[in-house]
């Protein structure tokens, strides 16, 4: 067997980390050969059900599973780490202000990218999953300048995900043989889903599909609203699903996307007019550890128009994060 990797996972105590840990205990990120010590990060008034989740943990008998510790500090929870699941966020509350709740996920992110700084191994590998995701990797990003460039990536994955599934299903076609699907800009309703790329089998989606109305006027909406649609159903917010996206990200990122794009939410290197260092969902390919931007796409009117809006909510947020760095 390979050397045990360190991952640790914040919110660890809530739902989707429920669904998830489960799943990297099981070896479906690092694989059947590498064993896990977990470090489970939550806060001080978590750490009881936390301990269930332990137990629970301890109860399966994962074979790969050589460690567990739990904590409430960023601090011990990064030392030395190979890999970070940072789940954990400060929800909406009721009455909250967009603005407030930006400002309360910025401190808690400028804390966390600090401590990754300070004490994780210099080849981390971070996704962000915790909302607002793209501003908080930004927030952990300005935090973390001795990390090198590419070591904390957000979560789009999900978005990505909802939208394969969709294409496939209309197309008739078995949802993996979707390829060079695109889904570009904020984890939110402005993100937009991309087809003008995607093949089946070397053939275009779009022409498959041949209905550009139904992918304007329910694929989009349908995906960027699918979060509120299984919330009403549920009772409860996407989890499971959840848990898999950030499976599927670190996944590919560790283990490579065999040259199929995959959507990452990572720091713009300036292309498709997105401004250098906003942390954006683009294509993106995974080889030996490191992910690439697809680049050189020829993006039509529509698709310009639709990731500019995008890109134009992410700026905003970035400017209010920006004051509480300022602080
Ligand atoms: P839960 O409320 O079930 O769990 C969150 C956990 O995080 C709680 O145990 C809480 O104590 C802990 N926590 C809060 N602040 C913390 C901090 N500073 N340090 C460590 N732990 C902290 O939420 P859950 O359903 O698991 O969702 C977690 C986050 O994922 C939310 O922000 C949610 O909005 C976000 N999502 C992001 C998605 C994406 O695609 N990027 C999709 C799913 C999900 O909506």
């Amino acid at each position: 067997p390979n050397a045990p990797v360190k991952v640790a996972v914040s919110g660890a105590a809530g739902q989707i980390a429920y669904a998830l840990l489960f799943r990297l205990a099981q070896g479906d990120v690092f694989g059947p050969d590498t064993p896990i010590d977990l470090r489970l990060l939550d806060l001080p008034q978590a750490q009881a059900a936390l301990q269930g989740v332990v137990m629970e943990l301890d109860d399966c008998a994962f074979p790969l599973l050589t460690s567990i510790q739990t904590t409430d500090d960023p601090i011990i929870a990064f030392d030395d780490i190979d890999a970070a699941f940072l789940v954990g966020s400060r929800p909406r509350a009721k009455g909250m202000e967009r603005r407030d709740l930006l400002a309360a996920n910025a401190a808690i992110f400028k804390t966390q990218g600090a401590a990754l700084n300070a004490v994780a191994k210099r080849s981390v590998k971070v996704l962000v999953v915790g909302n607002p995701a793209n501003t908080n990797a930004w927030v952990a990003i300005q935090s973390a300048p001795d990390l090198p460039p590419g070591a904390i990536t957000s979560m789009i994955r999900l978005d990505h995900n909802r939208a394969a599934a969709q294409f496939a299903r209309r197309a008739g076609v078995p949802v993996d043989a979707v390829e060079k699907l695109a889904v570009w800009g904020n984890h939110s309703p402005t993100m937009f889903a991309d087809w003008s790329h995607a093949t089946v089998e070397g053939q275009s989606l779009a022409g498959l599909i041949n209905d550009e109305t139904w992918y304007r006027d329910t694929l989009i909406p349908e995906v960027a609203r699918r979060g509120t649609a299984v919330l009403e159903a549920r009772g409860a917010s996407s989890a499971a699903s959840a848990a898999n996206a950030a499976i599927n990200h670190m996944r590919d990122w560790v283990q490579g996307s065999n040259g199929r794009w995959v959507s990452m939410g990572v720091a713009s290197i300036g292309q498709y007019d997105i401004p250098e260092g906003l942390v954006c969902g683009v294509p993106t390919t995974c080889r030996d550890g490191v992910y690439a931007p697809v680049t050189g796409l020829e993006l039509d009117a529509f698709t310009r128009a639709g990731l500019a809006a995008s890109v134009q909510e992410l700026i905003e947020e970035r400017d209010a994060a920006l004051a509480v760095l300022a602080d």
